[in-house]
């Protein structure tokens, strides 16, 4: 690394000036770290990566007994390429340590008592898994995210409204405490109670909220919550909305749905809440994709069998390390989500890999049908671009015998009656092409389904139900 010019703010353990903030004018929180050559950055991520893992194998005993099992020692990883044979951390793992080392599992690294913030999985089904964040961990987070939103180009004059659940979910916190580190006015509306969406249309006028955080899904009810108000979610005044928790954001036909009816730049970011920053990914200029920011997490998209990294260029799933969190880090999570990544390239203004879609979906959401391998998001992505698409549908796979089928109930608005039929067949060839697979479309009257306040769930899996009964395959 160039001694004259080093890495801003670079330290182990992290450490912040929390009185810094760029000139409102300039692109980049820190120049030299996004725009530095991908290279001499996976340099000082290497001795990083090294400094994280000596300091696991220190002072979390779930780490050091995974290694010494694998027989790796931190000393060992010389490069990149080494750090690839460190074994993959599973969120069962995360669970069953936690069960047995209650209540933050033997992978926190820190003293009990320096945890100061407390989050953790929403599942209704499992054990939850908690998250014990120290204060240092909580300040890394909300530098990381201020810089990261103010790439999206969020300053100090904006309003952000938080509207995911303000509850364990760490995305919400993480937003809030990222916009108010970059010295934004902080509006934590939430999500999630009987009544709200109409309050938040309300709300946001009245107090000029300029940015929007939330899920892709919750926008769109919020655009047809605002209509159904009487206000054109384009009057609202937002200047851009910035999205994680699931598909969308990267997905064009949402993505340009969500454009249009609030008039506002959208852009994608998150990862998974273990490796918060979760905000590590985030919008390339206005286009779909993201970039993994290499000095926060390092994120490799990985052969989902070997979890060794794919080329460039090529679909994987990516595994996560944490680089600035010392009291519950992440050393090689698997995500089991997908996406392809692309090499970093000056042009983007950024010199981190890039991800062109996104992530696009969970590699257990993904369904084969006759043969294909389908992500509902791309189900998503044809359904909604369809004129007439009501703001809702389901994705319905049953087994037959022994094929699998698929269907797709989708929400129809305007559409005359005597032209359903046809409506419905154009979209089912829309999907052939798509899918490479044929889907039956039932048009279904509009507000059929429920709309969701947090993270869509739109497939039923019969196949599921029928296995269950114990009569399926
Ligand atoms: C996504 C995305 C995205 C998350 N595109 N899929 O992102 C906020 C964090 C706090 C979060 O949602 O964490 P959580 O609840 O652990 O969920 C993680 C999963 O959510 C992740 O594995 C993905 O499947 C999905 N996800 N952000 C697509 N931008």
């Amino acid at each position: 690394m160039d001694a004259q010019n080093p890495m801003e703010q670079w330290s182990w353990p992290p450490r912040y000036d929390e009185t810094y903030r760029p000139p409102s004018g300039q692109r980049h929180w820190f120049p030299r770290r996004e725009t530095m050559p991908a290279g001499e950055r996976d340099e000082a991520i290497l001795a990083r990566i090294r400094e994280v893992m000596a300091y696991a194998w220190d002072h979390a005993p779930f780490y050091r007994r995974k290694w010494e099992e694998a027989g790796i020692h931190p000393s060992a990883i010389r490069d990149l390429s080494d750090f690839e044979k460190v074994p993959v951390v599973r969120k069962e793992e995360l669970r069953a340590d936690q069960a047995a080392h209650e209540p933050f599992g033997s992978y926190l690294a820190v003293d009990p008592g320096e945890v100061k913030h407390v989050n953790g999985t929403s599942g209704t089904t499992g054990r939850p898994t908690a998250f014990g964040i120290s204060e240092r961990d909580w300040r890394s987070v909300a530098n990381a995210h201020a810089r990261v939103m103010w790439g999206m180009g969020i300053r100090e004059t904006d309003t952000v409204l938080v509207a995911s659940p303000l509850s364990l979910y760490w995305g919400s916190w993480g937003a809030y405490i990222g916009a108010e580190r970059l010295g934004a006015r902080v509006f934590p509306f939430g999500a999630g109670t009987p009544g709200q969406t109409a309050r938040t249309v309300m709300w946001m006028k009245q107090m000029g909220v300029t940015v929007f955080y939330g899920t892709p899904s919750y926008a769109l009810h919020l655009a047809e919550v605002a209509a159904d108000e009487g206000v054109d979610p384009a009057d609202l005044g937002l200047r851009k909305l910035f999205f994680s928790g699931e598909p969308g954001a990267s997905v064009p036909t949402i993505r340009g749905r969500i454009e249009a009816a609030f008039d506002a730049a959208v852009y994608d970011s998150g990862s998974m809440a273990e490796v918060s920053p979760w905000m590590h990914l985030g919008a390339a200029n206005h286009e779909p994709g993201v970039f993994a920011w290499q000095d926060l997490v390092y994120t490799e998209v990985c052969d989902p069998v070997d979890h060794h990294r794919v080329d460039y260029g090529r679909e994987g799933t990516p595994v996560y390390t944490t680089l600035e969190r010392t009291s519950q880090p992440m050393i090689r999570l698997l995500s089991n989500d997908l996406t392809r990544w692309e090499a970093p390239s000056a042009d983007r203004g950024r010199t981190y890999p890039f991800l062109p879609q996104g992530i696009y979906g969970r590699i257990d959401d993904m369904f084969t049908v006759r043969g294909e391998n389908v992500y509902p998001s791309a189900i998503d992505d044809v359904v909604m671009a369809a004129e007439g698409y009501g703001g809702e549908h389901r994705i319905v796979i049953s087994r037959k015998s022994t094929m699998d089928t698929l269907a797709v109930q989708v929400e129809h608005r305007g559409v005359a009656e005597s032209t359903l039929d046809g409506w419905a067949r154009a979209i089912e060839d829309k999907l052939r092409r798509a899918l490479g697979v044929g889907a039956h479309v039932v048009p279904v009257e509009y507000k059929t389904f429920d709309r969701t306040e947090f993270k869509a769930r739109r497939v039923i899996d019969d196949r599921d139900l029928l296995r269950r009964l114990g009569s399926g395959s």
